[in-house]
This record gives structure tokens, sequence and C-alpha cells, in this order.
């Protein structure tokens, strides 16, 4: 039931490791800075991390990793934009607070999948 589903914990829907870039933050436009990030989608957010590879073996123990920031997908946008970027498999995401992200990765198939996924989660929440 839906009281069920939002009294348990989140379910883990997704994480991996893509390149990130904030560009906008409550509607105004910021600098470009593209950086590695461990990237989770989990429940109604996506969750930022640290790239765990500039990591130390300390921050992996739990509780250590805090996240960088994190993402309400509730009311976001999600849209392709390989005209924001000369990178190629460029997606951008856009909340309800005027933040915006770019988020990219190499491999062809796992951009496809996260678009998925995270638009599934947006139009499951468009519904609620
Ligand atoms: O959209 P832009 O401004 O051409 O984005 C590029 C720049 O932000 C550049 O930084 P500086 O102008 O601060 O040197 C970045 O290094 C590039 O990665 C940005 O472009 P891409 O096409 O990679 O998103």
């Amino acid at each position: 039931s839906p009281e069920c589903s939002e009294s348990s914990t989140p379910e883990l829907e997704k994480a991996g490791l893509l390149n990130k870039t904030k560009i906008a933050e409550g509607g105004r436009k910021l600098r470009k800075n593209w950086n590695p990030s461990w990237v989770v989608l989990v429940g109604n957010s996506l969750v930022f991390f640290k790239d765990p590879k500039s990591q130390s073996p300390a921050s992996w123990k739990p509780g250590n990793s805090r996240p960088e920031s994190s993402v309400d997908l509730r009311g976001a946008k999600l849209h392709w934009a390989n005209d924001l970027s000369s990178k190629k498999n460029v997606f951008r995401l856009r909340t309800v607070t005027g933040n915006e992200f770019l988020l990219q990765s190499e491999t062809d198939s796992v951009i496809k999948e996260w678009y998925g996924t995270i638009q599934s989660v947006i139009h499951r929440l468009d519904r609620d």
C-alpha cells in the first residue's frame, strides 16, 4: 500500500560513477566544473558522493561517506542536452528549486540506463 511504502526504507534504485557539473543554483548560472561523482538513486533522491577512487581507505568506513549533495527528484525535469556540452552523452537535470546539473558518461548504454531510471522515478512522483 502507499502507506507502507512511505514508511519503509527508501529503495536503492541505482548507483554508479558519472561525470557531473552543476550549471545553475537557484536559477543563477554557474561556471562549469566537471568532476567524476559517485551517484546513488535512492527513494525520491539523487545523491552525489565524491569519486570513490579519489578517497582514502578511511573514507570507505561505514558512516564516513558523507554525501556532497542531494537532489529531490519530485517535480524535476530531465532532458538530453548534447547542445550544452562538447562532451557526448550529456543530460540536464533541473530541480523545482532551479538547481541544474549536467551528467555524462562516455558509455552510451550507461547514460541511457541512468536517463531511463531517473525519468521513471520522476514520472512515478508526478503521479503521486
Ligand atoms: O560550456 P562551456 O563554457 O564551453 O564549458 C566548458 C568550460 O566550462 C571549460 O572550463 P573553463 O572555461 O573554465 O576553462 C571546461 O573545462 C569545459 O569542460 C566546458 O565544456 P564542456 O564542453 O566540456 O561541457
